[in-house]
């Protein structure tokens, strides 16, 4: 995979003392679930995100002696998962023998139940972009965070943000673009209402679905009407469009993980209650969705005037303005 990225990467730039970027975390509203090709993460459908403003991952890189990980002032040690996912990905874009102090702050909310690792991704590239004064476009900078995790090529921009499929084995022309700038009155609430860790991993659930349920058959067909409608009503403010279609994609994709074998059920019972609780709201006429990704955890979108009776019946909700920055 080396010789690929150093295609991308003009040569002969030295590193500085310090190079620092800052990547927003994002939720899709028509999901990424399935790849085509396991090492390049090369997905089998396209998929379209909004990015979540200040809720990211801040990244320092610093060339040092020895590699150290430090997330929210917390030491991970080398042997740690973390550590050995992140410096294996740093390895496909520094020279061998080079070494850096990492120090990374998240501000999602911990136990939020919303990755970090597309923001994560996303931000050792473009501090990687900073620190080697690349200048790289979007482009390239998508098709490098997509290497450390899929949904990461989304959390290159800000906004809706679509992520191309492609069609090239060599994975070039599978990178994220911007849509629309988020429009002031969208809003995302987060219901954290399980922090047990989860018994599957997004990239292991992905693939036993791909390669045991008969119902992932649909999902490109499903994907392929939710996304062109999705990205009509980001482009002309067709809220309730919009959040139908996020809704039925999210619980499609669920489906078909459900038809998995063994099956991937990453919900609870709080998770059932939510969303029922959702189309309550909507018999009375509030006009909010959930989503839901590779967990227990239940997002809603929902523009800022119906936040107030939202909030009252679910008092934990954390509400994010994806256009503050
Ligand atoms: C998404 N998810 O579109 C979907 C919806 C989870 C459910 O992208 O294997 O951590 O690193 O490419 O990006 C989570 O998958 O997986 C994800 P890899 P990633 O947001």
């Amino acid at each position: 995979m080396r010789p690929l990225i150093q295609t991308l990467i003009p040569s002969g730039h030295s590193p500085s003392d310090c190079g620092e970027a800052y990547a927003p975390a994002n939720i899709a509203l028509c999901k990424y679930w399935g790849k085509r090709d396991e090492a390049l993460k090369l997905p089998r459908t396209g998929s379209l995100s909004v990015s979540l403003g200040a809720f990211g991952t801040h990244m320092r890189l610093l060339p040092a002696k020895t590699d150290s990980l430090c997330i929210n002032g917390m030491e991970f040690p080398a042997d740690d998962k973390a550590h050995r996912r992140l410096f294996g990905f740093l390895d496909l874009l520094r020279a061998p023998d080079f070494r850096l102090r990492v120090e990374s702050r998240n501000t999602i909310p911990m136990a939020a139940g919303l990755a970090s690792s597309a923001s994560a991704f996303a931000a050792a590239v473009k501090a990687m972009d900073a620190l080697y004064d690349w200048g790289l476009d979007g482009r390239t900078l998508s098709i490098l965070a997509r290497l450390g995790s899929g949904s990461a090529s989304r959390s290159v921009y800000e906004g809706f943000v679509e992520w191309h499929e492609g069609v090239d084995p060599t994975g070039m022309d599978s990178f994220a673009e911007p849509v629309a700038p988020v429009w002031p009155d969208f809003r995302v609430g987060i219901l954290t209402l399980s922090e047990a860790e989860k018994a599957v991993g997004s990239s292991e659930g992905m693939k036993r679905t791909v390669e045991t349920a008969t119902l992932y058959r649909a999902w490109p067909e499903q994907v392929a009407r939710d996304l062109p409608e999705i990205r009509r009503a980001v482009l002309c403010h067709d809220f309730p469009a919009l959040g139908r279609t996020a809704e039925n994609n999210a619980l499609a994709m669920h489906a078909t993980m459900i038809a998995a074998w063994p099956p991937v059920l990453y919900w609870r019972p709080e998770t059932v209650a939510a969303l029922h609780a959702v189309h309550q709201l909507r018999a009375e006429g509030v006009d909010v969705y959930a989503t839901m990704d590779a967990g227990p955890n239940v997002k809603l979108l929902f523009l800022a005037p119906s936040e107030a009776r939202i909030q009252e019946i679910f008092p934990h909700m954390q509400t994010v303005s994806p256009g503050d920055g």
